[in-house]
């Protein structure tokens, strides 16, 4: 496969990605800083469309109104200069240690309302830059222990938060719609919020429910153990996904952020064919870490395998679509069947109650016998991503 990644392709990269020095818990940076400015104009090079950040990714955490205002000019030009915009923003409320209990649920009231006003200042600026889409991933909002945390009024006091937040967006004219970010722990022990199902049921209780959706993130389900697609496939159902964080992961461990297409692929495959087809419009976010072990070379690889791999993998899901032998398993396997409704138009209950043929006449041992042929569909996903058809 030839082909590039385009601006149409809507690939965003987070500053804090190819911006990661690989500080991790064990060992120093083993990379220097990394220009902003920089890393816009190697992503636009690349083929990137858009470039997201936290406050502190751009303007480093305490800075005066003057280094503030520098940093935000610098930005603006590298935008300018490249075509490169801004679809998403987010608020970094867990590196400092003020937030060591957590911004928006934190126990204590005066970092709670510090956090809020930490969000609205960089909301200020998103909207500023053009953004659609205010991300905020709770990461330090949980606990290590049940005995620090009253659950019930830790929920009370994020939907206040992101209430707060919504009301916000709207008072200002802002335009942002806000995606929450779920994780089931790291940094936090058990973080509130962990998977997208949690998230989903949160969302319902708000206020502006109708503005908040959700920014998942492949590895953060599969931590949990979860199927990723499966979630994806409910979040487009209700209508919430607003955002994606594209990366790899290896199972229930550690978040790994790695490449996308580098942990599970098969999954990917699957991931990129909904997405693809599920009606998701939204920018294509990676949020990965280049390998620890990476010069800045391999940061900038890394940074192109990500976009190749979904490149990649949607070719392969247009041929698997396209093929006329998935089709047919399709169908013999009664994929379509399923978008049939069980009741009929008009149907009621009663009517339902009174079909012999649904019940009293129907064969349930004779309809146990049928195979779905789900093997034979399945190998032919195998053989496309592979690319053997
Ligand atoms: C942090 C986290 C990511 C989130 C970012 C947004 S910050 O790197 O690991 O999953 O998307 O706050
Ligand atoms: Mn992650
Ligand atoms: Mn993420």
């Amino acid at each position: 496969m030839n082909e590039q990644p385009t601006r149409a392709d809507k690939f965003s990269f987070g500053l804090w990605t190819v911006g990661w020095r690989a500080v991790d818990p064990f060992g120093e940076a083993t990379r220097p800083a990394l220009d902003p400015v920089e890393a816009v104009r190697r992503l636009a090079e690349l083929g990137a469309y858009g470039v997201t950040f936290h406050d502190d990714d751009l303007i480093p955490f305490g800075a005066d109104d003057t280094e503030r205002d520098r940093q935000i000019r610098r930005f603006k030009q590298a935008l300018a200069d490249t075509g490169m915009v801004v679809p998403m923003a987010t608020t970094n409320l867990f590196t400092h240690p003020v937030f060591r209990d957590g911004g928006l649920t934190s126990n204590d009231r005066s970092v709670r309302r510090y956090a809020l006003r930490k969000v609205m200042r960089n909301m200020d600026l998103a909207a500023e830059l053009g953004a659609e889409t205010y991300v905020l991933w709770g990461g330090r909002e949980g606990s290590e222990t049940d005995a620090a945390k009253d659950v019930a009024a830790a929920m009370d006091r994020y939907r206040e938060g992101i209430d707060t937040l919504a009301q916000y967006s709207i008072d200002q004219g802002h335009g942002l719609k806000l995606a929450l970010e779920p994780k089931p722990n790291e940094p936090r022990g058990d973080i509130f919020l962990p998977t997208i199902g949690h998230a989903l049921a949160f969302i319902s209780t708000l206020h502006h429910h109708e503005m908040v959706g959700l920014n998942p993130e492949v590895g953060h389900e599969q931590m949990a153990g979860l199927n990723f697609v499966h979630g994806i496939g409910q979040a487009l159902w209700q209508g919430k996904l607003f955002h994606i964080d594209l990366n790899g992961q290896k199972g229930p461990r550690y978040d790994q952020d790695l490449i996308f297409g580098h942990g599970d692929l098969l999954s990917a495959f699957f991931l990129v064919d909904l997405l693809e087809n599920g009606g998701y419009e939204g920018p294509r976010h990676f949020d990965y870490k280049p390998l620890r072990t990476e010069d800045s070379d391999g940061v900038w690889a890394s940074a192109a395998a990500n976009m190749r791999s979904y490149l990649l993998l949607r070719e392969r899901a247009r041929a698997f679509r396209a093929d006329p032998a998935v089709q047919d398993a399709l169908a013999a396997s009664r994929v379509p069947e399923l978008s049939v409704p069980t009741l009929s138009p008009g149907e009621t209950p009663a009517d339902l109650r009174a079909d012999t043929s649904a019940y009293e006449d129907f064969d349930p041992d004779k309809a146990a016998e049928r195979g779905y042929g789900f093997v034979r569909l399945s190998q032919l996903a195998v053989e496309h991503a592979l690319g053997a058809r």
